[in-house]
């Protein structure tokens, strides 16, 4: 399949472009490099030393003998994506060409509209791309278990049969998003099943719960397609940063009580997610939406789990509750859904003692690098940042 990846240069997007590539698909890469501006402006890097997509995709055709093409400019753009729809021609386009910080979303009142306007405005473009010019082609887009919250019900994959006043219908499920940029995601989804219904577009969204893990098969087989690891206070997530947190001897943050649940994955599952997503399209018109994680953890044993782990092979973390920056439930109900990939025949890789020496095993490999002062959180939800005033 001729398949683009927008976002193909980021932590999930570059592993999954080479996995569709290693399977002989056609994949074109489009990015603008914000993540790497991105971390210009805060000082803070990737813990693992990427290349430029450039070196990237010529490691990659010699190792695997499969040209990637590249393609540099942003979504919000639309005449240049129109350019590269029409020079690549699409059967499925996997989309995670986005702002994908919650913290980074709430810090300042550019930050927040940054994030709105490129993720929304990027989306917005896409569809009316593909309504023009490729309206056959397959969406998946990556959205996030974020849009729906912490409802005190059972979460269903996006639609939930509702009765009220004696009448029934099954309607899209409530979303009660805890960031502006989860609450980005809420407006694609909704502009994405627009699209659905109005144009006959066909697409799937991903809403992907946290992921963690740097290695896939394919960045395996050779330092140089490495992809990114994050650990700082915005585009870090949890565990990762806990892993970093342990072997540099920083406590490992849990942000209050720790009872905050969510469902996560391992990267190596969000590529078996995505592969099953494209290779099983949805039916032209039709908007699907799957849960994609595979286990739910709370923060706290999240923090246990990797203390553990790392007590096995010599490292001694603390773990320290650190006051929330952000407004969340710290003690909830969460039970959400998550059968339809597994229908499709996702098999989990579970998280474990093994997956954690893994991590803490890369992250000894490159701890010089770290950044200290990235760890600790300085913008809060309620007042944006506040430079100075951490948590610690
Ligand atoms: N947390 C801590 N300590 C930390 C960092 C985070 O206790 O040092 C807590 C947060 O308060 C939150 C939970 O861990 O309750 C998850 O935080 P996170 O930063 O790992 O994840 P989140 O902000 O939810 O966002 C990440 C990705 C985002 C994706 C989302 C999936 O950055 O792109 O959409 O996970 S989900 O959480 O299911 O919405």
């Amino acid at each position: 399949m001729r398949i683009l990846i927008l976002g193909g240069d980021g932590y999930l997007g570059w592993p999954t472009a080479m996995r569709f590539s290693a399977y002989g698909h056609d994949v074109s890469i489009v990015d603008n490099f914000s993540r790497r501006r991105w971390h210009t402006e805060n000082s803070t890097d990737s813990l693992t030393p990427i290349l430029s997509l450039d070196e990237r995709t010529i490691a990659w055709r010699e190792v695997s003998g499969n040209e990637i093409r590249t393609f540099t400019g942003s979504m919000e753009d639309a005449a240049f994506l129109d350019g590269v729809i029409d020079e690549t021609l699409p059967e499925a386009i996997v989309h995670y060409a986005e702002q994908p910080s919650a913290p980074y979303s709430m810090r300042s009142r550019a930050a927040a509209v940054e994030t709105q306007f490129t993720n929304v405005i990027g989306t917005l473009n896409l569809l009316f791309a593909m309504r023009d010019k490729v309206p056959d082609c397959h969406l998946v887009k990556l959205g996030t278990m974020g849009e729906y919250g912490t409802p005190n019900i059972d979460i269903e994959e996006g639609f939930i049969e509702i009765e009220h006043k004696g009448r029934k219908d099954v309607l899209p499920y409530p979303k009660l998003p805890g960031s502006l940029y989860h609450l980005s995601k809420v407006h694609d989804s909704h502009n994405i099943h627009f699209a659905c219904r109005i144009w006959g577009l066909r697409a799937t969204d991903l809403n992907q719960g946290v992921v963690y893990g740097v290695e896939t098969d394919e960045s395996a087989a050779d330092d140089r397609l490495v992809t990114r690891l994050d650990y700082d206070q915005y585009f870090g997530t949890v565990l990762n940063r806990f892993c970093v947190q342990a072997v540099i001897g920083h406590p490992l943050t849990v942000y209050g009580e720790g009872g905050q649940t969510r469902g996560f994955l391992n990267i190596r599952d969000t590529l078996q997610c995505v592969e099953l997503a494209v290779t099983n399209p949805a039916d032209l018109g039709e908007f699907r939406v799957f849960n994609q994680f595979t286990e739910q953890f709370s923060v706290a044993e999240l923090a246990e789990l990797v203390r553990r782990s790392a007590a096995e092979v010599g490292i001694s973390a603390e773990i320290k509750n650190v006051p929330n920056p952000r407004v969340e439930a710290e003690s909830h109900y969460y039970n959400a859904v998550n059968t339809k990939l597994r229908d499709l025949g996702l098999e989990p890789h579970y998280l474990g003692e093994e997956l954690v020496h893994s991590v803490l095993g890369v992250v000894q490999r490159y701890r010089d690098r770290v950044i200290e002062d990235a760890i600790l959180p300085t913008t809060q939800w309620k007042a944006g940042e506040l430079v100075g005033e951490t948590s610690a």
